[in-house]
């Protein structure tokens, strides 16, 4: 039975990772190392970048990794793009494992931006309060608007990382009572998204929904062609069918 390479960092990725390892899978899982303390896995761990294209190539040829899946969060572009290319010089299959969009329901208030700098355009120019939720990377932008910014990052920053802002600590998945008194406590007038989809970020939408609060949503980034699975099971369907003896 050959090896699988499952690129994880997301909800799902942790979900198929349960699964593999309950089939008894033979697959190692892999962080990009983003973060301190990553949550530990039922699978063989692997932390850290590849090395572009040339290093996961290597890998999955120093594996012998017969397949890979890859479970990483929509916006985690380059990571994708890199797999494609590497398992099509490899000859290795690939599947995206990627849940589908947030679609706006009744009483939401969105704004949808096509990235990070229309994301900023779309901001009062200042004294609003706002919850950025978009993690560490990509902040800069919004020094450009003399607006308080909530912060929730996963490790604490070594110095604030905006000139007027409120740093909380968090590991999602998170849940909408929590994130109700967080946008209450706040005091907070608008919050800033990617379009991850999922259930693990999504709890700060139903949050605004609930309190007419608007929401600047910014787009997926174009992802190469590739085959994508939306579940767990469709994957494992997949893999049985890849001819892993899985
Ligand atoms: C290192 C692994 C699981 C996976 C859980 C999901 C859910 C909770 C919601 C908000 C939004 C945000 C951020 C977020 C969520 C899940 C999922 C998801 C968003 C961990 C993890 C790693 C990361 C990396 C981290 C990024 C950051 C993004 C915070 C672990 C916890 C904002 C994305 O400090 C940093 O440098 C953080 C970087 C990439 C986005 C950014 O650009 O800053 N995720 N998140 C992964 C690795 O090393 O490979 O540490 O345990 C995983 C999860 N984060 O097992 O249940 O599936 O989406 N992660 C976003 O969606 O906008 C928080 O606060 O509401
Ligand atoms: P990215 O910008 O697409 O990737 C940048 C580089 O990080 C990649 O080229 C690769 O380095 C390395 N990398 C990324 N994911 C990796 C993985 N799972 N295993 C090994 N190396 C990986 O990635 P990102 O957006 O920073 O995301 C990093 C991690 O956080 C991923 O696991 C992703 O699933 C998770 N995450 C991201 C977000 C987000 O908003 N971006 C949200 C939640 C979770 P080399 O080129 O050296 O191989």
């Amino acid at each position: 039975m050959q090896r699988i390479l499952l690129l994880g960092g997301t909800t799902e990725a942790s979900a198929l990772a349960r699964a593999l390892a309950a089939a008894g899978v033979d697959a190692v899982f892999s962080y990009a190392g983003r973060t301190e303390a990553p949550v530990g896995q039922p699978l063989p761990l692997r932390i850290g970048g590849f090395g572009g294209v040339a290093g996961l190539l290597d890998y999955l040829r120093a594996e012998r990794i017969g397949a890979v899946v890859d479970a990483t969060h929509p916006f985690a572009a380059q990571m994708s793009r890199n797999a494609v290319e590497a398992c099509a010089v490899a000859g290795v299959p690939l599947v995206g494992l990627q849940r589908p969009e947030w679609r706006a329901q009744d009483g939401d208030r969105w704004q949808h931006v096509a990235d990070m700098a229309a994301a900023v355009a779309a901001l009062p120019e200042a004294s609003a309060r706002v919850f950025l939720a978009i993690g560490k990377q990509n902040l800069n932008g919004f020094a450009a608007k003399a607006n308080h910014y909530l912060l929730r990052l996963v490790d604490a920053p070594l110095a604030p990382p905006l000139p007027d802002c409120t740093v909380v600590l968090a590991r999602g998945p998170f849940e909408v009572a929590g994130d109700l008194a967080l946008l209450r406590d706040h005091r907070i007038g608008w919050i800033v998204a990617k379009n991850a989809g999922g259930a693990g970020a999504e709890a700060k939408l139903i949050a605004a929904r609930q309190l007419g609060l608007p929401v600047i949503l910014i787009e997926r980034p174009a992802l190469p062609a590739r085959q994508v699975l939306g579940t767990v099971e469709a994957v494992m369907g997949w893999l049985g069918h890849a001819d892993l003896g899985v």
